[in-house]
């Protein structure tokens, strides 16, 4: 049966099902100019993906970071509500960096699920913080990760798993469209727009979320080596992207098309409201105390 298969069996190649339904959401976008979807709630039977998925018994590491206040902050909402909605069958790993290991409270997780604490030093800038996050995958994915997960998804933790988040997100490389940009004109995107930082772009697909990205192990750790260089050469030459490593994320996904796009339902605000859009939240950000978290 499935359950006796060998250790590599989730190495065996996954067939394609083409079970996408491109025209089920006639008001969105629903396929990049390069053929990727863009994962919009109804194009898609979840029951498919599930099956195929759960049966090849598909290993999945989840990256979040929670380092000094964030952790009491956020952590514990992020891992309880994923229990609850995220790639539920699956084999998930998560992989948790912070500061205070000792402060990361047990939380009863599924059978087939794990959790593994990994301390990380907390970098005086939040911005390097952030950007920091791309090194630590790096080094995660290869001296770990990559033995054991075909595919690695990394979250900001500042958010809360509220509807299924499930296997139609995984893909070889994954990208998710940021929810106040995807209906807005090109030249509105936060690109990076200085010819001196490694980030800057003239023009682009469209404005992609650093608060999730995936994809096959080896085509993550691809993107944080390529991140995380491109942030130390702008570091030489004393320059920092506008907005961190998410100018450098969309840099990347400039250069290398991603082959599956999440839309804003897998990562919504919910200050917009009344958008006919989003037929489900499947993730929202978390309320944000910038006065105690970034302040102080
Ligand atoms: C970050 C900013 C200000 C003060 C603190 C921190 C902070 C972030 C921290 O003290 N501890 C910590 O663990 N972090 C981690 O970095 C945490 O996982 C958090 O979710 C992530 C990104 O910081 P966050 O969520 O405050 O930034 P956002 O929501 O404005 O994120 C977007 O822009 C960032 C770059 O400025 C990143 O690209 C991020 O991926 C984007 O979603
Ligand atoms: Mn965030």
């Amino acid at each position: 049966s499935a359950l006796n298969l060998p250790m590599a069996s989730f190495r065996v190649s996954t067939p394609i099902i083409n079970t996408l339904n491109f025209r089920a959401r006639p008001v969105v976008v629903t396929r990049t100019s390069w053929k990727a979807p863009i994962m919009w709630e109804g194009m898609f039977d979840p029951n498919h993906y599930d099956q195929m998925y759960i049966k090849n018994q598909t290993s999945v590491a989840v990256t979040v970071f929670a380092v000094g206040r964030y952790l009491d902050a956020y952590l514990k909402t992020f891992l309880t509500s994923a229990e609850k909605h995220l790639m539920l069958g699956l084999q998930v790993t998560y992989y948790v960096f912070t500061d205070l290991p000792e402060n990361v409270t047990n939380i009863k997780l599924a059978p087939n699920r794990n959790l593994k604490v990994i301390k990380v030093e907390k970098h005086g800038r939040w911005q390097d913080i952030s950007m920091m996050r791309m090194k630590t995958i790096s080094d995660a994915i290869e001296s770990e990760i990559r033995h054991h997960c075909r595919y690695v998804f990394c979250f900001d933790v500042d958010q809360e798993f509220k509807g299924r988040f499930g296997s139609e997100a995984l893909g070889d490389s994954v990208a998710l469209l940021h929810a106040w940009f995807y209906k807005l004109p090109n030249n509105t995107f936060t690109y990076d727009r200085n010819p001196k930082s490694k980030a800057f772009m003239q023009a682009g697909d469209y404005y992609y979320h650093a608060a999730i990205f995936g994809g096959l192990s080896e085509n993550v750790k691809n993107l944080t080596d390529y991140c995380y260089s491109s942030i130390m050469e702008d570091k030489l030459n004393n320059v920092e992207a506008l907005w961190h490593d998410e100018s450098h994320l969309n840099k990347y996904f400039w250069l290398h098309k991603p082959s599956r796009l999440l839309s804003p339902e897998y990562c919504w605000d919910p200050h917009i409201i009344n958008n006919s859009d989003i037929k489900v939240t499947r993730l929202i950000w978390a309320p944000k105390n910038y006065k105690a978290l970034r302040m102080r």
